[in-house]
């Protein structure tokens, strides 16, 4: 056992150490490596039209979404890097983020100009920018997002026998099923198209039992492909659960049945409400209260899946977590997206410090562009070691003993065991 910290300040100076230095697994990202090609996304270019940016950027210019779509990729980056960082400072989360990471790479920030970034990322090949990217931000496993539906995306797959997709470790599949949960009309003629009997309508009595042979023979084909470390869906606030819709027969007698068959975990992330906006495209989604009795009764009915859940909006997370109290095979995750914001973030991980201890995974990126992987994380690590510190004062103001070898263990678990032992699984 290690020495005990004797005062105040230094408990924050090794809280704060231990949450900056800690290696994390970064359990939800849509980053690709450079093997998947025009998937991967990296470049001053695609941090700046990143979705978040593009929606700020149209908040003061209503005219002109139309010239914006017609634009090249280059010239939608001047566009935004004009409208939000030379017309406007770049104080909102998403604008400052571009900064962080700039400065991070070690750019001048100052009176830097977009093509002396770009000069800077045109000399670096993509896997120097991974191995740049991850060393700065200190993550040393992320989970991708991959859809077996995407005709780009599954083609990849199919035609990788020499398994370069998979070569660098640090990138581990997640296999994600909206297009079925969600879109399943749709999907079924793409997946009759590819040799898989379904029917578009699963609630159909006399094809239920083909299509849900079906369906399971092309998820379990793609586990087998992709060995995903958990299988995923986004799902929309007016998720509800068991009912007599098609969602409830695909979860009960499709997913989870899989899910326990394979010993994988089941990653829900619930409360979007996708396309309030279609003019704003990737951008154009939001964010509705999600009814968590839903999540209440999928933990309940179903005590050998384990499942990750997320939930979008603010007023769903002090039930959501009070929910994760109750149910081991529960692990929340992350705050999603829109709550991906310092004020909300401390918030949501106060309470759930208060309420489980450590028993939860504070945070992920949802980095799409490799680069943001430097300030989602710089910004994240510094609330929440803010939050624990917080914690741990209230301890030590009781003369609680607390070692270095005690905040080093909570810390590494909040950043990347609980994931793992949660989803019963080691990093390759
Ligand atoms: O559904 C999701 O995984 C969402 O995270 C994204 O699709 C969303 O567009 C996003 O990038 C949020 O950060
Ligand atoms: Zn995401």
């Amino acid at each position: 056992m290690g020495q005990f910290i004797s005062d105040g300040s230094q408990l924050e100076e090794t809280i704060t150490q231990a949450v900056k230095n800690t290696a994390i697994t970064d359990v939800h990202t849509h980053l690709y490596p450079p093997a998947f090609g025009q998937l991967m996304s990296s470049g001053v270019d695609d941090l700046l039209n990143y979705h978040y940016l593009i929606a700020e950027a149209f908040l003061k210019n209503r005219v002109e979404k139309e010239k914006f779509w017609g634009l090249e990729s280059a010239e939608q980056a001047q566009f935004i890097w004009q409208r939000l960082f030379v017309d406007q400072r770049p104080l909102s989360e998403a604008t400052r983020g571009v900064v962080t990471t700039l400065k991070q790479l070690g750019l001048n920030t100052k009176n830097g100009k977009l093509s002396d970034f770009r000069e800077f990322f045109e000399g670096k090949s993509k896997t120097e920018m991974v191995d740049l990217s991850f060393g700065l931000s200190k993550v040393t496993d992320v989970v991708m997002t991959n859809d077996p539906i995407d005709e780009i995306e599954a083609a990849k797959w199919i035609d990788d026998s020499s398994g370069s997709l998979t070569s660098d470790r640090r990138f581990h599949s997640a296999l994600r099923l909206d297009p079925i949960l969600n879109d399943c009309p749709n999907t079924a003629s793409k997946l009759r198209a590819r040799g898989y009997e379904v029917d578009s309508d699963i609630t159909c009595e006399k094809s239920r039992g083909e299509t849900v042979t079906e369906l399971s023979r092309f998820i379990t084909a793609w586990i087998k492909r992709i060995d995903p470390v958990y299988l995923a869906a986004s799902l929309p606030s007016s998720f509800s659960y068991p009912n007599q819709e098609s969602r409830t027969i695909i979860l009960d007698e499709v997913i989870l049945p899989i899910a326990r068959k394979f010993n994988l975990t089941v990653a829900i992330m619930a409360g979007t409400k996708r396309q309030i906006n279609p003019d704003l495209r990737l951008a154009g989604d939001s964010v509705a209260s999600t009814d968590i009795s839903a999540i209440e009764a999928i933990c309940r009915r179903n005590p050998n899946n384990r499942f990750l859940v997320t939930l979008l909006s603010r007023e769903d997370q002090h039930r959501l977590t009070v929910v994760a109290r109750k149910f081991s095979n529960l692990m929340i995750f992350g705050c999603w997206w829109f709550l991906n914001t310092p004020s909300l973030i401390e918030e949501i991980t106060t309470i759930r410090f208060e309420l489980l201890g450590t028993s939860f995974i504070p945070q992920h990126s949802d980095a799409r562009v490799l680069e943001q992987l430097i300030y989602k994380w710089s910004h994240s690590r510094q609330i929440i070691a803010k939050v624990l510190t917080a914690q741990y004062l209230k301890l030590f103001e009781n003369d609680w003993a607390i070692t270095a070898d005690d905040v080093e263990a909570d810390v590494a678990d909040l950043l990347a065991n609980n994931f793992w032992n949660f989803i019963q699984r080691k990093p390759r």
